[in-house]
């Protein structure tokens, strides 16, 4: 391909001084290079073609055992001033960063191709979108960059002589976790990652750009990235509105972003359109309106616990053109996960390439494993999700996993309030990242892993993006929370596609047309307000859900607030002096309420 950018040639050029690989290939994102490398990946055996006949286009690969999920403590963030990175992010200085990983790079591409691929997040040329270059040494890499984001050609005609671009590096070097490191350089619009082969550590575009950099890019330039699905709900009348959701990673938002209706709203015509699962991008539009763009082009799923039932949408997402990574491989070249179906199979292959037994008590699928699908392959993509200007937004809704404390569902007072919500979200810890799993941990709108900058000053930038448009054009807030257990560790509420109701609520509210009741947290349903028509869900054998339950998960026990607050209170102290006086003083306020 041949490149006109001054700088896109001198950062491939510095790129092969420091990794000397023995060969460069840039993609041109055409069928026939990908077929390529395809090809190639299989023969060395870091793909497996799958089925054909089942599963059309797609590849099964395995990351290394070391190497699974996301590393937290293993990412920094690389500002000049340690301040700007804040208390929660990990901190190197930008010189030491560059030296440090200049040493476990330098020469790792030696015997290997470099690849360079030019990839927009977003539609390709949209005055919304951002480009990216990413430097690697994996074809997963430049596989899985293929169907999540836009590549090749087109993105370099895009940038043209002198366009700027997020440059990005990767280099799986040894696969050596303690030489591991995922470096963002906010200022320098840099990123480095090494020693990791797995997604979300490597696909650059995703976590490191579309969220780390660009939260950074959205607080100068005034605008949000977030870590949010988008959906649109369509109502019998055909009008649709839109809503972005946060919530901590494995929590369901893939589920959410795809969920069918109950059968009797599906009756009376309403419907449900994907917009994305995971990033918005935020701007507020001319007419004032807060409008969401999902920067993304494909789905980075969790695959154990997606099934006919969970999530038919994102099992007919995998159909075609899919790639699946740490899943059970099946003799008949097919694949399967924990909770797919109930037929786990013998005489197959588990994450790790042993011969597996469904009856030894390990799963065969990593709790990580993922798909990596294109999001036109969705049954319910919503006809607007490449509009570059995006989607007007009717909702934010904030949520986490927290088996007892936080109610089915309650709404923000006012914006402020809202990103005090926000603020304050906790869940209990998933497999996504290494880690204990199960333990309450405080994520602000979900983004403590993926904020490029302090923490305070990301509530202050949500503060003052409130204050750029005037209160009936700005989204209203909620918080959910589908998974309250009872004594005996049963989810009360449903979720999945009942969660509807849920949001059939929340559009509701946006519109005016039901009440609510007030508590110390903000507004709850009053129960007869969440529809339970043709509800029939037993929370364990012999208890069907009812009214009673619901009653339960929208009760606020003030007591079990008031010792949350004291966690509250910690995690503030945590993110230090930059948390904006408007948070401390609502804290204070629900304090005072739920003593009152
Ligand atoms: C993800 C995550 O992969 O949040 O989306 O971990
Ligand atoms: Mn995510």
């Amino acid at each position: 391909m041949d490149c006109k950018n001054a700088k896109v040639n001198q950062f491939v050029k510095e790129s092969a001084e420091l990794l000397q690989p023995d060969d460069i290939v840039w993609i041109d994102g055409s069928e026939e290079q990908i077929e390529e490398l395809r090809r190639i990946a299989c023969s060395t055996g870091e793909m497996i073609k799958l089925n054909q006949e089942v599963l059309p286009n797609c590849y099964y690969h395995r990351t290394a055992i070391n190497d699974v999920a996301r590393v937290e403590d293993r990412t920094f963030i690389c500002s000049r001033e340690q301040r700007n990175a804040g208390a929660t992010n990990n901190w190197i200085p930008p010189a030491e960063a560059y030296a440090m990983t200049d040493e476990i790079m330098r020469g790792k591409m030696k015997g290997r191709t470099m690849y360079v691929i030019p990839y927009s997040m977003g539609v390709v040329g949209s005055p919304f979108s951002k480009i990216g270059i990413e430097i690697t040494d994996s074809i997963y890499v430049v596989l899985n960059m293929v169907i999540m984001t836009r590549v090749g050609e087109k993105v370099m005609q895009a940038l043209g002589e002198d366009g700027d671009f997020v440059r990005g590096q990767h280099a799986k070097c040894d696969l050596d976790a303690e030489k591991r490191y995922i470096l963002q350089f906010p200022e320098d619009n840099y990123i480095r990652s090494c020693n990791s082969g797995y997604g979300g550590n490597v696909l650059l575009g995703k976590k490191c750009f579309a969220l780390r950099i660009a939260s950074y890019q959205g607080w100068k330039e005034g605008w949000m990235a977030e870590h949010m699905l988008i959906l649109g709900v369509e109502n019998p009348q055909g009008e649709t509105k839109y809503i972005a959701a946060a919530f901590p990673s494995a929590c369901g938002k893939t589920n959410l972003a795809m969920l069918i209706p109950p059968e009797g709203y599906r009756a009376k015509g309403y419907k449900l359109w994907t917009v994305g699962d995971d990033i918005a991008w935020i701007r507020i539009g001319e007419d004032g309106r807060f409008y969401a763009q999902n920067p993304e082009a494909g789905f980075f799923g969790v695959a154990p616990g997606t099934n006919e039932k969970s999530n038919p949408n994102a099992m007919a997402c995998t159909k075609e053109g899919t790639i699946f990574t740490n899943v059970v491989l099946k003799k008949d070249g097919t694949v399967w996960w924990e909770k797919m179906d109930k037929n786990p199979p013998r005489d197959a292959e588990d994450w790790t390439g042993k011969p597996w037994d469904p009856d030894s008590g390990k799963p065969g699928a990593h709790p990580n494993s993922r798909f990596t699908a294109p999001a036109r392959n969705c049954p319910c993509i919503s006809p607007e999700w490449e509009n570059p200007q995006g989607v007007p937004l009717s909702a934010i809704i904030f949520g986490g996993r927290r088996a007892k404390t936080a109610p089915l569902v309650y709404q923000s007072r006012d914006w402020d309030h809202g990103v005090f919500v926000g603020s304050i979200m906790a869940s209990e810890t998933t497999a996504a990242a290494d880690g204990a799993t199960g333990v309450v941990r405080r994520d602000p709108m979900s983004m403590l892993p993926f904020c490029g900058y302090d923490m305070g000053d990301y509530f202050q930038h949500w503060l003052d993006m409130g204050k750029k448009t005037t209160a009936d054009k700005l989204p209203k807030i909620f918080n959910v929370n589908w998974f309250r257990l009872d004594e005996e560790g049963n989810f009360i509420w449903p979720g999945f596609g009942e969660n509807f109701r849920v949001l059939e609520w929340i559009l509701k509210r946006c519109e005016n047309q039901v009440g609510a009741q007030e508590t110390p947290i903000g507004f709850v349903p009053k129960v007869d307000d969440i529809c339970l028509d043709g509800l029939d869900y037993e929370i364990k054998p012999g208890h069907k859900f009812t009214k009673e339950d619901l009653q339960t998960i929208l009760t606020i026990n003030n007591q079990w607030w008031l010792e949350d607050i004291e966690n509250i209170h910690a995690f503030y102290e945590k993110i230090g002096k930059t948390v904006p006086e408007e948070l401390r003083n609502e804290l204070t306020a629900m304090e005072n309420r739920l003593k009152a």
